[in-house]
């Protein structure tokens, strides 16, 4: 006997983006909501039945499971379930196709966060106020620049927006993305409220603030600057964190914090890249981890990286090298070039 269709959206643990995606997606629909790492999604979608109306959110395609993924959309799919995939990270085209000829709807854009393109998906069946939790996304995920984001930010006071963004990827940094405490926020949005409302909120973020404040001393002791880039090791801050303080000490267009994982061997990145800089950051952090034999991608503004503890010297210097000929950079030195020889 057939079942019940059951909705469910699988979004990315780690940050706003995706908690705030599920938050908007279960406000909509009444999803299940299940807040996967990278290394979980698969496993999570093998277990759903085909009667499942499946929305899955700011996970970004990698060569280790698109194969997988095309796979159980398609099972899904074929067995009369249906599958959205909202998402910004890059698409290349070959992967989009295949995403697409499982019979998965495909929501994507690189202009915008995953939060917002989630509520332009749901607009008409959200309230107005489930906006806000788009702007959160879009400001932490550093892409509130971008056309919808400016429009839906510009719709409200601007200042309310970023301190209520704040305390929240500050609490949840203080609380290391535990996906307990990501559920609860999921929870508390269904009710619309703010982050300050949240009990437990207001007091992680500010312990977090004092935690930056010690971290921006050891920082300008202790990092390292090279030509183009700096970095930092961290155990203990949110690596995006500490990327984005390196940025701003040193003066340099990209930054990344790393931390070894003594069990798994690897170590793992986080790299940010400053406003005014141009360089496509994810795609270079595609292409170098590939070479040595790890994984990682993002956009231009923020990526994250895991390769083996023995190729760190060889990623500083894979780093250095694409960092100084990067093609954007090329361009515009001939485009000035060209101006002034005319
Ligand atoms: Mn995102």
């Amino acid at each position: 006997m057939p079942g019940k269709t059951r909705t469910v959206c699988v979004a990315h643990a780690q940050d706003v983006d995706g908690i705030a995606s599920a938050s908007l997606v279960k406000l909509a629909t009444g999803a299940d909501v299940f807040l996967a790492n990278y290394d979980e999604l698969i496993e999570i979608l093998r277990s759903l039945n085909s009667e499942t109306n499946l929305y899955v959110c700011d996970l970004g395609m990698n060569q280790s499971i698109i194969d997988d993924f095309v796979l159980e959309t398609r099972r899904i799919v074929k067995g009369g379930g249906k599958v959205t995939y909202i998402d910004h990270h890059p698409l290349d085209g070959k992967t989009s196709k295949r995403i697409k000829a499982a019979g998965v709807h495909l929501v994507h854009s690189r202009e915008e966060c995953a939060g917002v393109l989630t509520y332009q998906h749901f607009r008409n069946e959200l309230p107005r106020r489930a906006a806000f939790i788009a702007c959160y996304a879009a400001v932490t995920d550093y892409l509130d620049n971008q056309p919808i984001a400016k429009q839906l930010i510009g719709s409200s006071d601007r200042q309310l927006i970023l301190l209520e963004s704040t305390m929240l990827s500050y609490a949840m940094s203080h609380e290391r993305n535990r996906v307990s405490f990501s559920n609860r926020i999921v929870n508390a949005f269904q009710s619309l409220k703010f982050p300050h409302e949240i009990e437990g909120v207001p007091k992680l973020a500010t312990r977090q603030a004092a935690r930056m404040k010690d971290m921006l001393d050891l920082v300008e002791k202790e990092g390292v600057q090279l030509k183009n880039f700096a970095y930092f090791k961290s155990e203990k801050v949110t690596l995006g964190l500490v990327a984005n303080l390196l940025l701003g000490i040193f003066a340099v267009p990209v930054a990344f914090a790393y931390r070894e994982n003594s069990v798994s061997g690897m170590v793992e990145i986080s790299l940010r890249e400053r406003y005014d800089s141009e360089f496509e950051l994810g795609e270079i952090v595609s292409k170098i981890t590939k070479t040595l034999g790890g994984m990682g991608g993002g956009h231009t503004r923020a990526s994250g990286a895991r390769i083996p503890v023995e190729k760190m010297e060889k990623f500083l210097n894979l780093l250095g090298r694409e960092l100084a000929r990067d093609p954007k950079v090329k361009q515009k030195r001939r485009k000035a070039l060209r101006r002034r020889a005319t």
